[in-house]
């Protein structure tokens, strides 16, 4: 995989170089660009931003360093993919990395100051997919941190980036289609088997792979119950129940997750105080 980043701060992205990625990076799995973009500036000052048109507080960075540096490192006619983290963008899940994951070149894009001008995503939109994503809901100074959490949510997808290759596949909201589809994870332990006194849960050693699969999800219902009530939502209603903007696969994954919980699961549930109504569940 290619990824190309555009900022105004190379020397951010200097952790690219370290762990699983920057040894991914060593054996040429992945082929990173970092790109100062005051390197597509033409005046004395290199400068990249300008005051918003109609007023208003800060500076937005001017679209003609960005055109200049899509048409540098963008070639036409192969595929690439703009992501563009804004706090204004559709949330990066675990399915969204996914996708990435698949894709053989992505050119990240780090806006500064009050966010890029508006056109530099129109006009690539005609030339290429363009995100424009958030990780969470808080504002950043930047792009910059945005897109390092993204490139290591995806890179540790890769065939051969992690140590462990199925490690990657079945933890907190990995699980795709498995047993903990719509989970978080529940709790690990290793040795010593008592510490300070505290045991590790008896099951564990028992050596009952059933009991200690479904202590274990217990242990990720109630912790998803008591961590994560926008989750068990979704796991508790089938797709009739959650108002949405528009019909979507969101409707099909509820109805899924929904017919995967079982009476014990409900019992779990109910009781760490999530009351199951019933309504729109096939029991
Ligand atoms: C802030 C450009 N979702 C996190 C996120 C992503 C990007 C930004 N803030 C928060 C941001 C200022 C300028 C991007």
């Amino acid at each position: 995989m290619r990824i190309d980043i555009i900022t105004i701060f190379p020397e951010y992205f200097a952790p690219l170089g370290v762990s699983l990625i920057g040894k991914a990076a060593e054996r040429g799995d992945i082929q990173f660009g970092v790109h100062d973009l005051r390197t597509w500036t033409h005046d004395a000052h290199h400068s990249v931003d300008d005051a918003p048109f109609g007023g208003g507080p800060g500076m937005v960075m001017r679209p003609e360093p960005w055109g200049e540096a899509l048409d540098a490192l963008i070639p036409s006619g192969r595929p690439a993919r703009l992501v563009l983290p804004s706090p204004a963008g559709v949330p990066f899940t675990q399915e969204t990395a996914t996708e990435y994951a698949r894709e053989s070149h992505l050119v990240f894009g780090c806006g500064r100051y009050e966010g890029i001008d508006a056109r530099v995503a129109a006009h690539a939109r005609t030339r290429m997919p363009v995100d424009e994503v958030t990780i969470g809901d808080y504002v950043l100074a930047g792009g910059e941190p945005a897109v390092l959490v993204m490139i290591e949510a995806v890179c540790r997808l890769l065939p051969g980036v992690m140590g462990n290759a199925d490690s990657a596949s079945d933890d907190s909201f990995g699980g795709g289609a498995g047993p903990m589809a719509g989970l978080v994870e529940g709790p690990a332990y290793t040795r010593p088997r008592v510490w300070r006194g505290r045991e590790v849960p008896p099951v564990l050693l028992s050596g009952d792979h059933g009991a200690i699969a479904r202590w274990r999800r217990d242990a990720a219902l109630r912790r998803t119950a008591a961590n994560r009530p926008d989750l068990v939502a979704r796991l508790a209603s089938g797709p009739g129940e959650t108002a949405t903007a528009r019909p979507g696969p969101a409707a099909a994954e509820r109805m899924r997750l929904a017919t995967q919980l079982d009476e014990r699961d409900r019992q779990v549930l109910s009781d760490a105080g999530f009351p199951l109504s019933g309504q729109g569940m096939a029991h």
